[in-house]
């Protein structure tokens, strides 16, 4: 079959089900057919790709692990972690799209939602019917939420919000926001603002060199009158947007790898196929040790991820161990993107070869969602118990 044939250095196929498997395939080849041929004229031009909104939602990429009775399509966490790597092969901002969809729209919905919300949005959400986006950071609090100025004020049935968000992700097109600010007693709350509701705009960011075929854009409320009925009930404090995190973080340590792996595909087929000096460079030790280093990068990359999704299965993995996973895909694929570039010579800085446009998107994905240094800084607390943040 002509399907792209992952590095599986460790045979962890067999740690897979058929259904994993299946899944994977499918991804694989929506990717090929749809992502892949027009993916580095979308990120040329900055323009997000709308049209694959319909088949990411018949692809199931939507909030995979959300249960069938609000649309989702009830799968384990190995499953969604092999979706997100399969699109982030394609492109780490279409991912995002996904990501920001199903960990962090749909996840919080699910979670923190009363039954009318649940019904009422996640069926649309899972078929892109409806496109969400997020709202934690702020211009002036990106790695410290918890210094979150955006605030409502009750007003009868309804509250008032005001206040901004930066950098959100699928900010330009989304239907809804799932937003935190802070109540009438200072607690963070989760809303869902709705596209139409007055005073609310979403100016798109411009100038990006990362995440070009992502759309980025700002939560600007003024004077927002959200129904009550919008406020998610059941969580309070800033564990709920960190919880959302945790899910969207698990993804992304998948997805990383998945730019990882084309890199290092196409590094490898090149350097086989390219001569100088009389013979392929892949027969230079210098090349070779490039390529040894990524392969082993990216099984220990592999070997990581793949114990999360069991212990995330099993409702015991932790969010530092999130954290590290998270941390490790990220630094693995861009020192990796880096190499892979440098053995495609010249032609690596070309948009016919995808590494440029990994490398350049892997500075936004080792940035959000948590920066590499807060990642690490999580880890060191965790491992002395004592936090560098307070
Ligand atoms: P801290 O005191 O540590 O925690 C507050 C409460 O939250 C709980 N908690 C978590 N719960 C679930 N999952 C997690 N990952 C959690 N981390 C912490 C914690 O147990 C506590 O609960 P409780 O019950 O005691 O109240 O909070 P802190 O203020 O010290 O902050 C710690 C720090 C720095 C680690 C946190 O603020 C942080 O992670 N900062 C990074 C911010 C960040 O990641 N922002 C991401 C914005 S969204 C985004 O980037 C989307 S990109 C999407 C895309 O396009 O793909
Ligand atoms: P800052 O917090 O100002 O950090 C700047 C530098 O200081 C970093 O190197 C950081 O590691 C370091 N630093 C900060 N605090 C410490 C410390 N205590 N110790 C040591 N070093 C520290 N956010 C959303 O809410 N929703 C989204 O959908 C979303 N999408 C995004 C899409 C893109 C393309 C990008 C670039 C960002 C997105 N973000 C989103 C925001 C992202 O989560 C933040 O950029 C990120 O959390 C870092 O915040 P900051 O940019 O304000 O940097």
């Amino acid at each position: 079959q002509d399907l792209y044939q992952h590095p599986d250095y460790y045979l962890l196929d067999e740690l897979l089900t058929d259904e994993h498997k299946l899944i994977r395939d499918s991804v694989r080849a929506f990717v090929k057919k749809e992502i892949s041929p027009i993916i580095e004229d979308y990120a040329q031009k900055a323009a997000f790709p709308s049209q694959l909104i319909k088949g990411l939602g018949e692809q199931g990429c939507f909030g995979p692990f959300v249960p069938a009775k609000y649309g989702g399509a009830g799968l384990d966490y190995i499953s969604y972690g092999i979706m997100m790597q399969e699109l982030e092969r394609g492109d780490s901002g279409v991912r995002s799209t996904a990501s920001v969809q199903g960990s962090l729209v749909m996840y919080p919905i699910y979670t923190y939602g009363s039954e009318e919300q649940k019904m009422k949005y996640l069926p649309k959400l899972a078929t892109g019917e409806m496109m969400g986006c997020f709202g934690l950071t702020e211009p002036d609090h990106g790695s410290n939420p918890a210094g979150m100025l955006s605030n409502f004020t009750d007003a009868g049935d309804h509250v008032i919000l005001n206040g901004s968000k930066m950098w959100i992700s699928n900010a330009p097109f989304a239907d809804i926001a799932v937003v935190w600010a802070r109540g009438p007693e200072g607690k963070i709350k989760g809303l869902i603002v709705e596209r139409g509701m007055e005073g609310f705009t979403t100016p798109e960011t411009h100038g990006k060199w990362s995440l070009r075929a992502s759309a980025t854009g700002e939560l600007v409320f003024d004077n927002v009158k959200v129904p009550k009925e919008n406020i998610l009930p059941n969580v309070e404090g800033l564990k709920g947007p960190l919880g959302c995190l945790s899910s969207a973080r698990y993804g992304i340590a998948w997805g990383a790898l998945g730019c990882a792996m084309d890199c290092y595909d196409t590094a490898l087929r090149y350097s086989q196929q390219r001569i100088q000096f009389g013979k392929p460079i892949g027969g230079f030790q210098l090349t070779q040790k490039k390529l040894a280093e990524m392969i082993t990068e990216i099984t220990k990359g592999q070997l990581l991820v793949w114990r999360l999704g069991v212990l995330r299965g099993e409702g015991r993995a932790t969010p530092e161990q999130i954290s590290m996973a998270k941390r490790n895909s990220c630094q693995t694929a861009i020192t990796i993107a880096r190499e892979a570039r440098q053995i495609l010579g010249g032609m690596g800085i070309t948009g016919e070869y995808s590494i440029m446009r990994h490398m350049m998107n892997l500075e936004s994905v080792i940035t959000y969602e948590g920066t590499h240094d807060i990642h690490l800084l999580i880890t060191g607390q965790d491992v002395t118990g004592l936090s560098a943040f307070k």
